[in-house]
């Protein structure tokens, strides 16, 4: 086969990628290993900074988003049985978020890719990248089989290869003599969704010395809620009862606020992870999203950072087609890592304030509660949360 860009990974990054190329007229083909199921039920991110909701809505791909979504204007940190609300709007000029799962994205980029895109093939995986440094790139890949076994074998040949094949995939590994820079954690979060109408009308952040805890959502009747757990807990050892009676316990305030419980339908431990690889870009092979860094979910940042690469990628794409410049895409990888780096940056800070590590001192503790205590209080110090939080410019 042959494309102008071959994408690996149908995630948000990649099939966002797909969307962006088809409106600036250039061709790709997208190679998913996992069925189509498989992607448009994979339980991720949950809120949509303002300017992930402007580029999909640039794109064409947020009518279901503009109807289902959530708009938040705030979030609730509580600690110390204190609740204080971030104001988004008014500490930023007007910005929110959007409470929109990553599922539904996918779904809407998949159905919006099948209808007019270029080629999205699943059950498709890649096997390998080469000829990264010339200028006509390949990818290796397999096509899964009947029955799921090994099936034929092909080479999709391209100008450029676009890696948005997460963080076990295979692209970054054709990057000769990358830096990586990481940092994991000693807990991870066990992952609820329940059916029981979100107990709370914005997110609660809630910092416990027991742990942390966030009351997030998916709809007026889905809650998603998270626990601070060891790093190396199973879902199944925590019973739905022992989950909600723990929940209640770090949400606890001075008020009459209380939790609503219900069935849990699914239940998942993620762990905690920093990773940032330079360079994002070897010759004609670029990466995007997880394929090229992590960050721990407390900043709700992983789906936003991904789509800021692929549209500082598309962006730059299209302007070498304009004028057969290439600085643009020469400064991709810097381009990309300066907003990756603040993310991380943030996504660290709001997990180090809001979990207690197991060997935490009580002088580290004190200094939790003073640093959240400093974001109550001072105006300076909350624009910094809020700003953050509703996203960093894109390119
Ligand atoms: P993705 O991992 O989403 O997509 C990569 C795609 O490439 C997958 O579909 C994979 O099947 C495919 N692939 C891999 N290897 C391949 C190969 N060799 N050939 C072909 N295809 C291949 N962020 C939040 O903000 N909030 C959350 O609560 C949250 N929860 C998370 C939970 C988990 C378990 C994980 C892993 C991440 C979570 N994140 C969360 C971060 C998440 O949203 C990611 O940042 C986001 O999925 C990144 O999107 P992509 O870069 O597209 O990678
Ligand atoms: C989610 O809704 O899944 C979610 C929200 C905010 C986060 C992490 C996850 O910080």
């Amino acid at each position: 086969m042959r494309t102008t860009v071959g994408i690996i990974g149908a995630g948000p990054a990649g099939l966002l990628l797909a969307r962006l190329l088809h409106n600036a007229g250039i061709d790709s083909v997208v190679l998913e290993s996992r069925d189509r199921a498989y992607v448009e039920r994979r339980q991720r991110a949950g809120i949509l900074e303002q300017g992930t909701v402007d580029v999909l809505r640039e794109a064409g791909a947020a009518e279901r988003m503009d109807h289902e979504g959530l708009r938040h204007d705030g979030i609730e940190l509580r600690f110390d049985r204190r609740r204080h609300r971030v104001d988004f709007p008014a500490l930023t000029g007007g910005r929110s978020v959007m409470v929109y799962a990553q599922t539904e994205v996918c779904k809407d980029l998949i159905a919006l890719q099948l209808k007019s895109g270029g080629p999205l093939l699943f059950e498709t995986e890649a096997l390998a990248v080469e000829g990264a440094d010339t200028d006509r790139p390949r990818v290796r890949f397999r096509q899964r089989g009947e029955g799921g076994e090994g099936g034929a074998e092909g080479v999709l040949e391209c100008d450029y290869v676009v890696g948005c094949d997460g963080f076990w995939g295979v692209a970054r590994s054709a990057v000769p003599d990358g830096r990586t820079f990481e940092r994991t954690y000693p807990f991870s979060w066990l992952g609820i969704l329940a059916d029981v109408a979100p107990s709370h009308d914005e997110l609660v952040y809630a910092r416990h010395d027991r742990g942390f805890a966030l009351l997030s959502m998916r709809s007026p009747s889905v809650s998603r809620l998270y626990l601070q757990v060891p790093a190396d807990t199973d879902a199944d050892s925590w019973s739905d009862e022992q989950i909600w009676d723990e929940l209640e316990r770090r949400f606890e305030t001075d008020d009459d606020w209380t939790l609503r419980r219900g069935p849990i339908t699914q239940k998942s431990v993620t762990p905690m992870r920093s990773y940032v690889h330079e360079p994002m870009r070897h010759g004609r092979l670029f990466l995007a999203g997880d394929a090229a860094h992590i960050v721990p979910p407390t900043g709700a940042k992983g789906l936003n950072l991904a789509v800021g690469d692929v549209v500082t990628f598309a962006r730059a794409l299209a302007h070498r087609t304009a004028t057969g410049s290439d600085d643009l895409l020469d400064a991709y990888s810097a381009t990309c890592l300066r907003r990756v780096w603040q993310a991380e940056r943030f996504s660290y800070d709001m997990t180090t304030l809001l979990h207690t590590a197991p060997d935490a001192t009580p002088f580290e503790d004190r200094l939790q509660l003073a640093r959240l205590d400093r974001i109550a209080s001072s105006r300076a110090a909350e624009t910094d949360l809020a700003e953050a939080y509703t996203g960093f410019p894109i390119g």
